[in-house]
């Protein structure tokens, strides 16, 4: 009798504390997934994809299905081995139930296998839970089909039942995000879906993804494998470049339980784009990784050119740039217990990685080197033509430092500056065209607004190096108005605003200023978005006049939404901006400046990071992906220029 009270008791009490902590998640959404925007909506996703793929680099799963249905809901299924159906001798409930809603279950509950993926750890199941109106989890295992549904923030229906026979094996997971929480929206967006999906294709090599869309009697459908794992990563992304060698240098190794695969491939820019990424999450910010293959690099290039008598011994060594030149790298490793570090919580900050790394990639490259002395004449040469570069530069800009004119004394003539000298509160908007910028210069609040108009196409930083970049009008005028100073003189305590607002047209071109301004500052000025410092600013995309009313609208949803709410019978009048120019300079403040009532993005490095990439596409020599990209984009084109 004790006995079964105690019982009871136990489970009274998890039952409080699983209220508790599903209501903890529904008070503070934003501790759990950061944000209730779009972005925390897709969160939900991965969180879910990520138990999947944990499966899969268990070695149980090799299949994986996102689909999108109608009414917002969201289903991933697995082929694994299911989840667990017993009851959980702590907890005294199912396994399943303690892991979808009991918070921080996922690492204490779970059979200890090797998590890896990203995310929340294995508590991203309960607080996915905790943030859908329903959620349903079906278990296929040992003959049988097993269900439990909850509703309305996590609670249960009823307990975990078997609701049929069956032969299949896996799990599957749908839900339905609770619009009271994702207030902004709850709208899936396919092509965020794709992206991120595409990328865990080529981060887990073999693993099959599908995504499916079947809203509105859709049946459209991406299917990625990537055989090849980050080899074909690093094809992909340098498929609008022009390689100088055709294999794809890969390494993979494991040394004490950490894995570490790199591909890497040098083309004729000048660039170098190195990608890294720790238990499929991007380390934005590198780590010791990245330092340890950079050590392996250079050192692996300056030995060989040395013992192979392309560069004599007292020659000054090739430095880390020399060797990175044009290179194309996707460095990925998996760690049992990652600690991420810096501003973003994007640096990966274990230390024995560092060492673990080198010692893996520097062994591969000496065989790769040795075995193909092809290539390796090649990327030799291609260093040393950029160590006298760099040489012959550093000598120039010796004798023109003084007029190089980067320095902030000498403001650029079209910086309509504001008075404030508190960057803490200054925003310089970056406007597209002298029209717009003549609205703007007009409608801002001088005091703390500047604004800077650009005019004609801002150069291709693929193909140049810094000092022809340096030399770009355009670009020496953001510079310079920034106050930071580039490269080595980077410093980001003399930036002047704190805001830096990109305003173009909501149009292709508009498009393609932003995607160029964004490549240069990703590339170039990197800690200004890493320190989200960089927004994009919203125009209205349609006036609708009632009468005297006057309703802006910044998307077409918007548009919809207000003509369906005034009825089919009244009498309205909808104007479509073009362009900024379009608007006086009273109208661009009220609907795009006015601090008060303006919507800016903030944009963060996974948005700079695939503006860089479709950059290169636009950019690149190559017309057929060109092509490609503006007919996948013709929807957007279409509904931009109507
Ligand atoms: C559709 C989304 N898929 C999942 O959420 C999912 C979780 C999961 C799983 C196991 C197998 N497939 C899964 N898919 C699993 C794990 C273990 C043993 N058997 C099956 C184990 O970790 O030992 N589980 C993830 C956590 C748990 N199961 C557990 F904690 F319930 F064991």
């Amino acid at each position: 009798m004790d006995n079964e009270n105690k019982v009871l008791d136990d489970y009274g009490d998890s039952a409080i504390q699983v209220l508790e902590g599903l209501e903890a998640v529904r008070t503070r959404p934003g501790m759990y997934i950061g944000t209730t925007s779009a972005r925390g909506l897709h969160h939900l996703v991965w969180e879910i994809v990520d138990n999947s793929i944990d499966e899969a680099l268990a070695g149980y799963a090799s299949k994986i299905t996102i689909s999108l249905l109608d009414d917002s809901v969201v289903e991933v299924c697995d082929d694994g081995r299911g989840m667990p159906t017993g009851i959980n001798e702590k907890t005294g409930i199912s396994t399943v139930e303690t892991i979808f809603t009991i918070l921080h279950a996922g690492g204490k509950f779970g059979g200890g296998g090797y998590k890896v993926s990203g995310g929340l750890h294995g508590v991203g199941a309960s607080v996915v839970n905790a943030l859908s109106s329903w959620l349903e989890v079906h278990v296929y295992r040992d003959g049988k089909e097993y269900m439990q549904r909850f509703e309305n923030g996590g609670k249960a229906v009823e307990d975990l039942k078997v609701i049929g026979d069956s032969n299949l094996r896996g799990t599957t997971v749908s839900f339905r995000a609770d619009e009271t929480i994702f207030k902004e929206t709850t709208t899936y967006d396919y092509d965020t879906l794709k992206q991120r999906i595409r990328e865990l294709a080529f981060l887990n090599k073999g693993l099959h993804l599908i995504l499916k869309d079947k809203r509105n009697g859709l049946s459209k459908e991406n299917v990625y494998k990537y055989d090849g794992g980050i080899k074909e990563y690093v094809q992909y992304i340098n498929k609008n470049k022009t390689p100088i060698h055709e294999e794809i240098i890969y390494v993979e190794d494991v040394q004490q339980d950490i894995t570490v695969e790199v591909g890497m491939q040098y083309n004729d820019g000048y660039q170098s784009n190195i990608y890294s990424y720790c238990n499929n999450i991007n380390t934005h910010e590198g780590g010791t990784h990245e330092e340890g293959f950079r050590l392996a690099l250079t050192r692996v290039i300056n030995n060989y050119a040395k013992n192979n008598n392309f560069i004599k011994k007292d020659d000054d060594a090739l430095s880390g740039d020399d060797v990175r030149e044009g290179l194309t790298a996707m460095i990925s490793v998996k760690h049992p217990n990652p600690q991420y570090e810096g501003q973003t919580k994007t640096k990966l900050g274990n230390s024995e990685v560092r060492k673990i790394a080198s010692n893996i990639i520097s062994e591969s490259l000496d065989k790769f080197l040795l075995e193909n002395p092809n290539t390796a004449k090649i990327i030799i040469e291609k260093s040393i033509v950029a160590s006298r570069a760099r040489l012959a530069a550093k000598k120039a800009r010796e004798m023109t430092r003084r007029k190089s004119g980067l320095e902030v004394s000498s403001l650029p003539g079209k910086l309509a500056d504001c008075s404030s000298r508190d960057a803490s509160e200054c925003e310089v908007f970056i406007v597209e065209g002298d029209s717009a910028g003549g609205s703007a210069k007009m409608g801002r609040d001088r005091r703390i607004q500047a604004i800077l108009p650009l005019r004609g196409k801002i150069l291709n930083v693929e193909k140049s190096r810094l000092e022809k970049i340096l030399g770009n009008n355009e670009i020496r005028s953001m510079i310079t108005a920034f106050g930071t100073g580039i490269g080595e003189e980077f410093d980001i305590e003399k930036l002047r605003y704190h805001k830096i607002v990109i305003m173009t047209d909501a149009d292709v071109d508009g498009g393609h200023i932003r995607i160029l301004l964004l490549t240069f500052f990703y590339r170039y000025l990197k800690p200004l978005i890493e320190q989200g410092f960089v927004y994009a600013a919203q125009p209205p995309l349609y006036l609708l006049k009632q009468g005297k009313e006057e309703h802006y609208l910044y998307s077409d949803d918007e548009l919809e939404a207000l003509k369906e709410k005034i009825g089919p019978n009244a009498k309205y009048n909808i104007q479509r901006y073009k362009g900024l120019g379009e608007m006086n300079a009273d109208q661009l403040w009220e609907t795009t400046m006015d601090p008060e009532h303006r919507i800016l993005n903030q944009i963060d490095l996974d948005e700079a990071m695939e503006a860089d990439l479709i950059f290169d596409m636009l950019m690149g020599e190559k017309v057929e992906p060109r092509r490609e990209f503006i007919q996948e984009n013709a929807k957007y084109v279409t509904n931009l220029d109507i």
